[in-house]
């Protein structure tokens, strides 16, 4: 196959269907004056902002004065010249992502027309093509008018009176475009991947290669089997030899297969004895094998573009609970895992924006806040290559959904169903070879009964149940049978209601949107809490872009546009409450940056109760997954600790810490406190464990230590307990526990504060502060809360947001050149600013 590229500089031109009308019919000639450059890949409303035309759509209201681009048919053209051999053989032309609905026209004749961006387009235009000057066009719609005149009654919950304008239930692509609590609409259009001519004389034309990767219940045999799709274009059968080996091991066959007329699939099977096994992060390497493959005809032989797979056992633990309900647990390579992390959607609005490098510097951030997976939830994308690459490389496992979320969904549509079944097809098998992929999922919130998204009266079972619980599964079958399904997130089997705290994985969201009382977490028991959270600001700069001069203040216009529509499910904000009921602050009286530290203060400690509770039940819960780890744009406020410039939120170093491999937990129960210590390493701990409690002000009214604490490995168990009688005045009183390695390094320190923080008796702290030898030792006399350093985010600090407990030193690396500065202290007492 020979492929020539067609990306590069285009022409486009727009049209509201009286001014610019798309010509389908389209002539040769192009008149320059009338169009504008646009970039392929890329996407209109990027194409406009790099030529001056619209405004940065991510400061202050501009993206709700771009939202003509949407509303108009962009026509694209391209003129190019064919090879010799592409007007010989046969020729297609290969789209990767079309966004949106698309007529293709080539040389004046319609060619072909697309309405999925989740999945290619490949056009047969042999004869089509002529010497020079071939003319491309192709006429998108950013999808508003083509599902203009389908039903919008019905298919949502509630006041969703936005999806009877944009109808996204219809379109396949990312639905948070069409607004989401978290960003604002902005409805891509473009032709957001590549292009290429792509030609050949060959009888065969090569599809996806889709290897997958298992090991035995001993870890000892492993095999690969490949397959391999292919369309034979002859109407005769073709017989070949597909040859398999996996790269520095002796794992190779060569079988024979025979292709019939059309498409079909072959496949061949290699083993290996004793492979390297594949870990999530933390557990042990990661080893990939490169698989090799080939296909020999008599005419022709193929190569096979290599995959890298990588051997693990994945298993879903769903066994009957003791106390109730059933276990959700994955145990990987046979050894449980407690998965920490965050939910993860496109880390742009503009899909195209989304270069590599961003999402690995995501992934960076990810391990860096000690994440072992990423859910990518139903309502984003597919991920990119460079996502799942990196996943696969550190040891970030995948929780993947197909993209269905909040809403029913029209499956029951012919032409929609042959798309979306194309669509899974594709990227099951895109996907097969990853081992990082540990679960696919089929939808966010859509399961019959869920508390949002009405998708049918409990019993009565709404037209979609079918595609989740029977197609989609069976589509898995066929392609990816050794992968876990979930039918949707939440999902309880065995329940009516998906969100049941004992059964499948939960949404714990009684906290969160209108109870702000995060100490709640401390009581809740899911089994593997998927998602749920609280809102903050992001990092300083990041406000900033939002809000341009006269509107940095707090409920500005910009404020409000840039805002998480949470702020708007009631008149009195309870998300502008929130400062006021855990500080007893009103947020309107604050500057920007101080709103950034107090209420990224409360946010914070907010993720940590969440994880802190969850890590603790390990393996009663086997998940700590909050909502949500990066944002799509420039938010004012937002559930993330990564933003869209990739800065790190104040709530950033809560969830690092809480995420450490090891971590103390303290907890109150009627009479006692009790310790838990918690390693998620696969080996045991010995440690030094400081207790007790201390005044705020700075005198220990318990203090006690017990030297070679044993914590064993990947478990959580309590390891200390005292008498609740102590704990006379909680408003002054705090317990404490720090974990020491036997020779004096401090490993992990937590606390319990019981009141709401604004209840708190704090003292003025007076902190001191050394730097020697790149490190910077802070201590205080008295107890001092969330010591702030930075409110940028964009440095990867050692720690940030940290207490200190009196006359405990805490010293962190300090390479940079600048000794810190600390800019706020969080005990409201000493008003804040230190
Ligand atoms: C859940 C998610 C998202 C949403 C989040 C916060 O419902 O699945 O749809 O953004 O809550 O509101």
């Amino acid at each position: 196959m020979k492929t020539l590229s067609l990306d590069g500089s285009w022409k486009v031109r727009f049209s509201d269907f009286q001014r610019g009308r798309p010509l389908y019919a389209d002539m040769d000639i192009v008149d320059p004056v009338r169009y504008l450059d646009a970039t392929v890949p890329g996407e209109i409303h990027l194409d406009l902002m790099n030529q001056g035309i619209i405004p940065d759509v991510f400061s202050g209201i501009n993206v709700l004065a771009a939202r003509w681009v949407e509303e108009q048919i962009w026509s694209y053209r391209h003129l190019f010249d064919a090879p010799a051999d592409a007007r010989s053989g046969r020729a297609w032309l290969v789209f990767d992502r079309l966004d949106y609905a698309a007529k293709i026209v080539l040389n004046g004749q319609p060619v072909a027309e697309h309405a999925n961006f989740f999945h290619p387009l490949r056009v047969e235009i042999t004869g089509k093509v002529r010497e020079s000057g071939n003319v491309l066009a192709v006429h998108l719609d950013s999808g508003l008018y083509h599902v203009s005149d389908k039903p919008a009654e019905g298919w949502f919950h509630g006041n969703a009176e936005d999806a009877r304008l944009h109808k996204r239930h219809w379109l396949r692509k990312p639905q948070s475009q069409f607004s989401w609590d978290w960003a604002p609409r902005l409805i891509n259009v473009g032709i957001q991947g590549s292009v290429r001519l792509e030609y050949s004389v060959d009888d065969l034309l090569i599809g996806q290669f889709a290897p997958v990767a298992s090991v035995d219940a001993n870890l000892k045999h492993a095999r690969v089997r490949a397959r391999l799709f292919a369309t034979n274009l002859t109407d005769k059968p073709i017989e070949a030899k597909l040859r398999v080996c996996i790269d520095d091991t002796d794992a190779a066959t060569v079988q024979p297969v025979v292709l019939p007329p059309g498409e079909s699939h072959v496949e061949a099977t290699v083993s290996l004895v004793s492979p390297k096994l594949w870990w999530p992060i933390g557990q042990g390497d990661q080893p990939l094998y490169t698989v090799r493959a080939s296909l020999q005809t008599e005419a022709t032989s193929y190569e096979i573009p290599t995959r890298q797979v990588g051997f693990r056992q994945v298993r879903v633990i769903q066994d009957p609970h003791p106390a109730g309900g059933r276990y959700f647990r994955f145990e990987i390579n046979n050894r449980p895992i407690f998965c920490k992390g965050g939910n993860y959607v496109p880390a742009d609005l503009i899909i195209s924006a989304i270069d590599d490098d961003r999402t690995r510097t995501l992934i960076d951030r990810a391990v860096e806040a000690n994440f072992n997976l990423l859910r990518v939830w139903g309502g984003g994308l597919y991920e990119s290559e460079a996502f799942y690459d990196e996943c696969d490389r550190r040891g970030i496992l995948v929780w993947q959904e197909f993209i269905f979320a909040c809403g029913r969904y029209p499956t029951c549509d012919e032409n929609f169903q042959r798309s979306v079944i194309t669509e899974a097809k594709h990227q099951i098998r895109r996907l097969a070879h990853r081992p990082s992929l540990i679960a696919w999922c089929g939808n966010n919130e859509n399961e019959m009964g869920h508390w949002s998204w009405g998708m049918g009266e409990r019993g009565v079972i709404a037209p979609d149940y079918a595609w989740y619980h029977l197609t989609l599964p069976r589509l898995l079958n066929a392609d990816h049978p050794e992968v876990y399904y979930q039918p949707s997130s939440p999902f309880s089997p065995d329940h009516l209601t998906p969100n049941h705290d004992l059964v499948g994985d939960q949404h714990p969201w009684s906290i969160g949107f209108v109870d702000m009382d995060f100490r709640r977490y401390r009581d809740m028991p899911c089994r593997f809490p998927n998602e749920g959270g609280i809102l903050g600001p992001t990092s300083l700069p990041t406000m900033l872009r939002c809000l341009p001069e006269g509107q940095q203040f707090v409920q500005s216009l910009a404020w409000q546009v840039h805002d998480n529509s949470v702020d708007s499910w009631r008149e009195q904000s309870t998300v502008d409450a929130m400062t006021d009921f855990w500080l007893g602050m009103n947020c309107r009286e604050m500057s920007i940056e101080q709103y950034v530290y107090w209420a990224g203060l409360i946010q914070g400690e907010g993720l940590r109760e969440y994880i802190d509770n969850f890590r603790r039940r390990a393996f009663d819960t086997s998940a700590a997954v909050f909502w949500m780890f990066n944002d799509a744009w420039p938010a004012t406020r937002s559930w993330t600790i990564v933003d869209h410039a990739l800065n790190r939120t104040p709530a950033f170093h809560h969830v690092r810490r809480a995420f450490a491999p090891v971590r103390v937990v303290l907890i109150e129960s009627v009479d006692q406190v009790v310790i838990y210590g918690i390693n998620d390493t696969p080996n045991p701990l010995i440690a030094n464990l400081r207790f007790g409690l201390f005044n705020t002000t700075g005198e220990y009214l318990l203090d006690q230590t017990q030297i070679g604490v044993n914590i064993p490995a990947n478990a959580s168990i309590p390891i200390a307990r005292f008498d609740r009688a102590g704990w006379i005045d909680p408003t002054t009183q705090i317990a404490f526990a720090t974990l020491h390695t036997p020779d004096g390094n401090p490993i992990t320190r937590n606390r319990l504060i019981l009141p709401l923080y604004k209840e708190m008796k704090w003292p003025a702290p007076k902190i001191n502060m050394s730097v020697k030898n790149d490190h910077a030792t802070f201590t205080c006399a008295t107890f001092a809360f969330n010591v702030c350093l930075d409110l940028d985010g964009q440095t990867a600090l050692a720690d940030n947001f940290f207490d200190l407990y009196p006359n405990q030193p805490n010293t962190i690396p300090w390479p940079q050149p600048q000794p810190p500065a600390i800019l706020y202290v969080g005990n409201p007492a000493s008003t804040g600013e230190a």
